[in-house]
């Protein structure tokens, strides 16, 4: 495979409900489309899934514009591979920017599979074609009115219903949300915002049975993680730090928790994805999909890789229509009432792109070729 242009992309999505976590509110999403082609006009489609600030991760669209622009995609261009995996080592001398390399490395994927004519997730390895599917909630402005968004999709069929958490947002609304729905797989999502000196409100939240409490404590940390998790009962799912192979090794090893959400952008794109999955995998760690609030592009890749053997729980996985009035795949994300989605038999990603919906939606492009 030799890729000879990266088109970067960047387009505006109004979200249809604003998302807050404990690090913001987002209203509307600026995502970069990565558009590869090969030197027999062959294409592929991957998404940077960055934030529009650098409150999730260091990397935000800006930055990963000008590093996709003027460092990586100069990396891949021209260059004779085997396969789309060796992408990832092409721009491994470049550290970090993780997404901004997964928005490339999944896009030669999507092409690699549509020359095989296969479908991505089956070139991948994915063995289970229908895949389960969770919601993620954000911070409401009331409590009503979250009980009513969880009723929404309680109601539509999602399997597992996450709330995002933060200290001013959690027991009491966690009391609320099992007094009103009972027993239903619940847990929460605090991106960071709690520290080991919050430690019996953590553990006050062991009374309500949630399957996971996500990346409680800081951003980049495994060890106060491990301390956390020998103190509370809920078991502690880690997010943020686990950035590669080894990072998933070494928190496995620590006990940091017990549980991996996989983001295809945070660990560079599905090679790395594969590698961290099979660890896991091994050492009885069950992993599932996280997101990134996608448009169709980053959720097609999300679908494909979540039906590896090794995504045992219900992801951040679910239709189009939750964030995007028009989504720019055809047809959009559906889920089934029973919450799972199916995934594709088209080659590739198994997705139309809608080229006018980009068109519209489009505020700078580059070419590197
Ligand atoms: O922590 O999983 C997260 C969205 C943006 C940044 C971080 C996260 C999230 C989500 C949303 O939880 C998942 C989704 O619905 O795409
Ligand atoms: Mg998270």
């Amino acid at each position: 495979m030799q890729i000879r242009s990266i088109e970067l992309i960047e387009i505006h999505l109004p979200l249809v409900h604003f998302f807050e976590t404990s690090f913001g509110r987002t209203y509307e999403r600026r995502i970069i489309l990565v558009r590869v082609e090969d030197t027999d006009g062959a294409e592929g489609w991957g998404e940077i899934t960055c934030g529009e600030s650098p409150g999730y991760s260091d990397e935000w669209t800006d930055s990963a514009w000008v590093t996709a622009e003027k460092i990586l995609a100069p990396m891949v261009v021209g260059k004779e591979v085997d396969s789309a995996a060796d992408i990832w080592n092409l721009m491994k001398w470049a550290r970090g920017h993780r997404m901004a390399k997964s928005g490339i490395e999944t896009a030669c994927w999507d092409l690699e599979a549509k020359k095989l004519g296969v479908p991505l997730w089956r070139h991948l390895g994915g063995v289970n074609q229908v895949i389960e599917c969770g919601v993620s909630i954000g911070i409401q402005d009331s409590i009503a009115q979250l009980l009513e968004k969880i009723r929404v999709e309680v109601e539509a069929g999602y399997k597992r219903i996450k709330i995002k958490i933060s200290p001013t947002w959690d027991y009491d609304v966690i009391k609320a949300v099992r007094a009103e729905f009972g027993d239903i797989l619940l847990m929460g999502d605090a991106n960071s915002a709690y520290t080991l000196a919050d430690i019996d409100k953590l553990k006050s939240l062991d009374e309500f049975d949630l399957m996971m409490l996500e990346q409680p404590l800081p951003h980049d940390d495994i060890i106060d993680h491990a301390k956390l998790q020998r103190e509370i009962k809920t078991p502690i799912c880690l997010d943020e730090p686990i950035k590669s192979p080894d990072d998933a090794r070494k928190a496995i090893e620590l006990k940091s928790g017990k549980i991996i959400n996989l983001k295809n952008g945070r660990v560079g794109g599905h090679t790395q994805s594969k590698m961290i999955e099979q660890i896991c995998r091994e050492n009885g760690i069950p992993v599932w999909c996280g997101g990134m609030l996608e448009s169709g592009i980053g959720r097609a890749h999300n679908i494909a890789i979540s039906t590896f053997a090794g995504y045992t729980m219900p992801g951040d996985v679910s239709a189009s229509q939750r964030y995007w009035h028009e989504d720019i795949i055809e047809p959009a994300v559906e889920v089934s009432s029973d919450g799972t989605i199916t995934a594709p038999e088209g080659p590739g990603i198994g997705f139309e792109i809608k080229r006018d919906r980009i068109k519209q939606a489009a505020k700078r492009t580059a070419v590197i070729r």
